[in-house]
Protein backbone atom coordinates (compact mmCIF):
# COMPACT_ATOMS: atom_id res chain seq x y z
CA UNK A 1 0.00 0.00 0.00
CA UNK A 2 2.91 1.89 1.00
CA UNK A 3 4.57 1.44 -1.87
CA UNK A 4 1.43 2.38 -4.32
CA UNK A 5 1.05 5.23 -2.98
CA UNK A 6 4.91 6.89 -3.06
CA UNK A 7 4.63 5.53 -7.02
CA UNK A 8 1.17 7.60 -7.74
CA UNK A 9 2.96 10.71 -5.62
CA UNK A 10 5.60 10.30 -8.58
CA UNK A 11 4.01 9.95 -10.89
CA UNK A 12 1.83 12.90 -10.17
CA UNK A 13 4.68 14.84 -9.74
CA UNK A 14 6.27 13.91 -12.80
CA UNK A 15 3.02 14.80 -14.57
CA UNK A 16 2.85 17.92 -12.73
CA UNK A 17 6.97 18.75 -13.79
CA UNK A 18 5.88 18.22 -17.76
CA UNK A 19 2.99 20.53 -17.29
CA UNK A 20 4.87 23.07 -15.74
CA UNK A 21 7.89 22.89 -17.86
CA UNK A 22 4.91 23.25 -21.00
CA UNK A 23 2.84 25.82 -19.46
CA UNK A 24 6.27 27.73 -19.34
CA UNK A 25 7.27 27.41 -22.81
CA UNK A 26 3.71 28.38 -24.11
CA UNK A 27 3.73 31.51 -21.60
CA UNK A 28 7.34 32.54 -23.01
CA UNK A 29 6.16 32.52 -26.37
CA UNK A 30 2.65 34.48 -25.63
CA UNK A 31 4.33 36.75 -23.86
CA UNK A 32 7.00 37.29 -26.64
CA UNK A 33 4.26 37.51 -29.47
CA UNK A 34 2.36 39.93 -27.41
CA UNK A 35 5.61 42.12 -27.00
CA UNK A 36 6.10 41.80 -30.52
CA UNK A 37 2.52 43.16 -31.01
CA UNK A 38 1.79 45.65 -28.64
CA UNK A 39 4.83 47.56 -29.02
CA UNK A 40 4.76 49.24 -32.39
CA UNK A 41 0.66 49.82 -31.61
CA UNK A 42 1.53 51.38 -28.53
CA UNK A 43 4.36 53.24 -30.06
CA UNK A 44 1.64 54.64 -32.77
CA UNK A 45 -0.75 55.64 -29.94
CA UNK A 46 1.15 57.64 -27.97
CA UNK A 47 2.46 59.32 -31.34
CA UNK A 48 -0.84 60.10 -32.47
CA UNK A 49 -3.50 60.67 -30.18
CA UNK A 50 -4.85 62.94 -27.46
CA UNK A 51 -5.24 61.04 -24.63
CA UNK A 52 -8.49 62.79 -22.86
CA UNK A 53 -9.69 63.44 -26.96
CA UNK A 54 -9.38 59.05 -27.02
CA UNK A 55 -11.33 59.30 -23.62
CA UNK A 56 -14.35 61.19 -25.18
CA UNK A 57 -14.98 59.36 -28.18
CA UNK A 58 -14.64 55.65 -25.96
CA UNK A 59 -17.11 56.54 -23.43
CA UNK A 60 -19.24 53.20 -22.97
CA UNK A 61 -22.48 53.68 -23.30
CA UNK A 62 -24.26 50.90 -20.59
CA UNK A 63 -27.75 51.23 -19.57
CA UNK A 64 -27.88 51.45 -16.06
CA UNK A 65 -31.18 51.31 -14.29
CA UNK A 66 -30.94 55.29 -13.45
CA UNK A 67 -30.17 55.86 -17.34
CA UNK A 68 -27.05 56.05 -20.30
CA UNK A 69 -24.34 58.35 -20.99
CA UNK A 70 -25.98 60.80 -23.15
CA UNK A 71 -24.89 63.18 -26.16
CA UNK A 72 -23.24 66.34 -25.74
CA UNK A 73 -25.82 67.60 -28.80
CA UNK A 74 -29.01 66.02 -27.46
CA UNK A 75 -28.24 68.23 -23.96
CA UNK A 76 -31.29 70.97 -23.46
CA UNK A 77 -30.61 71.81 -19.73
CA UNK A 78 -27.98 72.01 -17.78
CA UNK A 79 -27.92 71.47 -13.72
CA UNK A 80 -25.32 73.32 -11.91
CA UNK A 81 -24.12 71.43 -8.78
CA UNK A 82 -22.23 72.55 -5.81
CA UNK A 83 -19.92 70.34 -3.36
CA UNK A 84 -18.88 71.76 0.12
CA UNK A 85 -16.22 70.47 2.67
CA UNK A 86 -19.17 70.52 5.19
CA UNK A 87 -20.46 67.28 2.66
CA UNK A 88 -23.14 68.24 1.42
CA UNK A 89 -24.36 69.00 -2.42
CA UNK A 90 -26.24 71.87 -3.21
CA UNK A 91 -29.08 71.81 -4.21
CA UNK A 92 -29.48 67.82 -2.45
CA UNK A 93 -32.76 67.08 -4.32
CA UNK A 94 -33.08 67.45 -8.53
CA UNK A 95 -35.86 66.38 -10.51
CA UNK A 96 -35.33 65.57 -14.19
CA UNK A 97 -37.99 64.06 -16.91
CA UNK A 98 -37.47 60.37 -18.41
CA UNK A 99 -36.16 61.06 -21.95
CA UNK A 100 -34.00 64.40 -20.76
CA UNK A 101 -30.11 64.89 -20.98
CA UNK A 102 -28.87 66.74 -18.96
CA UNK A 103 -25.52 68.82 -18.71
CA UNK A 104 -24.32 68.62 -14.71
CA UNK A 105 -21.52 71.26 -14.30
CA UNK A 106 -20.17 70.10 -10.63
CA UNK A 107 -18.44 72.70 -8.81
CA UNK A 108 -16.38 71.74 -6.21
CA UNK A 109 -16.41 74.58 -3.71
CA UNK A 110 -14.46 72.96 -0.86
CA UNK A 111 -11.07 72.70 -0.09
CA UNK A 112 -10.61 68.58 -0.06
CA UNK A 113 -11.44 66.33 -3.02
CA UNK A 114 -15.24 65.41 -4.00
CA UNK A 115 -17.20 63.42 -6.39
CA UNK A 116 -20.68 63.29 -8.06
CA UNK A 117 -21.67 59.54 -8.76
CA UNK A 118 -25.33 58.93 -9.64
CA UNK A 119 -26.62 55.68 -9.05
CA UNK A 120 -29.63 53.63 -7.15
CA UNK A 121 -29.10 53.78 -3.37
CA UNK A 122 -28.44 49.99 -3.36
CA UNK A 123 -25.21 50.27 -5.99
CA UNK A 124 -24.07 53.66 -4.15
CA UNK A 125 -23.99 51.70 -0.97
CA UNK A 126 -21.82 49.05 -2.16
CA UNK A 127 -19.37 51.27 -3.95
CA UNK A 128 -18.98 53.06 -1.01
CA UNK A 129 -18.52 50.55 1.02
CA UNK A 130 -15.50 49.13 -1.93
CA UNK A 131 -14.02 52.97 -1.79
CA UNK A 132 -13.72 52.70 2.18
CA UNK A 133 -11.87 49.38 1.88
CA UNK A 134 -9.83 50.91 -0.61
CA UNK A 135 -9.96 54.48 -0.66
CA UNK A 136 -7.25 54.35 -3.63
CA UNK A 137 -9.31 52.43 -5.92
CA UNK A 138 -9.50 54.42 -9.14
CA UNK A 139 -12.89 54.29 -10.58
CA UNK A 140 -14.00 56.17 -13.55
CA UNK A 141 -17.82 55.64 -15.62
CA UNK A 142 -19.83 58.77 -17.42
CA UNK A 143 -22.08 58.60 -14.40
CA UNK A 144 -19.74 60.19 -12.59
CA UNK A 145 -17.07 63.53 -12.33
CA UNK A 146 -14.14 63.60 -9.70
CA UNK A 147 -13.98 67.05 -8.88
CA UNK A 148 -10.49 68.84 -7.60
CA UNK A 149 -10.95 71.58 -5.29
CA UNK A 150 -11.37 74.78 -6.72
CA UNK A 151 -12.24 73.48 -9.68
CA UNK A 152 -15.42 72.16 -11.84
CA UNK A 153 -16.23 68.97 -13.69
CA UNK A 154 -18.83 67.77 -15.83
CA UNK A 155 -20.90 64.91 -17.00
CA UNK A 156 -23.69 64.46 -19.83
CA UNK A 157 -26.04 61.80 -18.64
CA UNK A 158 -29.61 60.91 -20.16
CA UNK A 159 -32.05 59.71 -18.00
CA UNK A 160 -34.19 57.08 -19.71
CA UNK A 161 -36.10 55.49 -17.18
CA UNK A 162 -38.25 56.69 -14.62
CA UNK A 163 -37.66 56.13 -11.03
CA UNK A 164 -35.79 57.58 -7.47
CA UNK A 165 -32.51 57.34 -7.61
CA UNK A 166 -29.36 58.98 -5.56
CA UNK A 167 -26.37 61.47 -6.60
CA UNK A 168 -23.32 60.77 -3.76
CA UNK A 169 -20.09 61.61 -3.34
CA UNK A 170 -17.87 58.36 -2.43
CA UNK A 171 -14.96 59.44 -1.10
CA UNK A 172 -14.22 57.41 1.72
CA UNK A 173 -16.18 58.50 4.84
CA UNK A 174 -17.84 61.84 2.86
CA UNK A 175 -21.27 59.05 1.83
CA UNK A 176 -21.32 58.16 5.35
CA UNK A 177 -21.31 61.55 6.79
CA UNK A 178 -24.45 62.35 4.47
CA UNK A 179 -22.98 63.74 1.06
CA UNK A 180 -25.98 62.41 -0.52
CA UNK A 181 -29.05 63.96 -3.17
CA UNK A 182 -31.89 62.74 -4.48
CA UNK A 183 -32.30 62.40 -8.45
CA UNK A 184 -36.63 61.83 -9.38
CA UNK A 185 -37.00 60.79 -12.68
CA UNK A 186 -40.71 61.46 -13.75
CA UNK A 187 -42.14 59.37 -16.16
CA UNK A 188 -42.61 60.84 -19.50
CA UNK A 189 -46.55 60.12 -19.13
CA UNK A 190 -47.07 61.97 -16.34
CA UNK A 191 -47.27 65.80 -15.86
CA UNK A 192 -43.92 67.43 -14.83
CA UNK A 193 -44.21 67.51 -11.14
CA UNK A 194 -47.19 65.52 -10.35
CA UNK A 195 -46.09 62.52 -9.78
CA UNK A 196 -46.98 61.02 -6.30
CA UNK A 197 -44.37 60.29 -4.34
CU1 LIG B 1 -16.96 64.42 -0.87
Amino acid sequence: MVTDGLATTAKINNVRFQFDEETRLKYLSITLAALVLAMPAALLAHGKEDHNKSKIVTVKKEQKAWGIAGDAKAVKRTIKVGMADNMRFTPNAIEVKQGETVRFVIANNGKIMHEFVIGTKTELDEHAAMMLKFPNMEHDEPYMAHVEPGKSGEIVWMFNRAGDFDFACLIAGHYQAGMVGKIKVVAASMPFGARKS
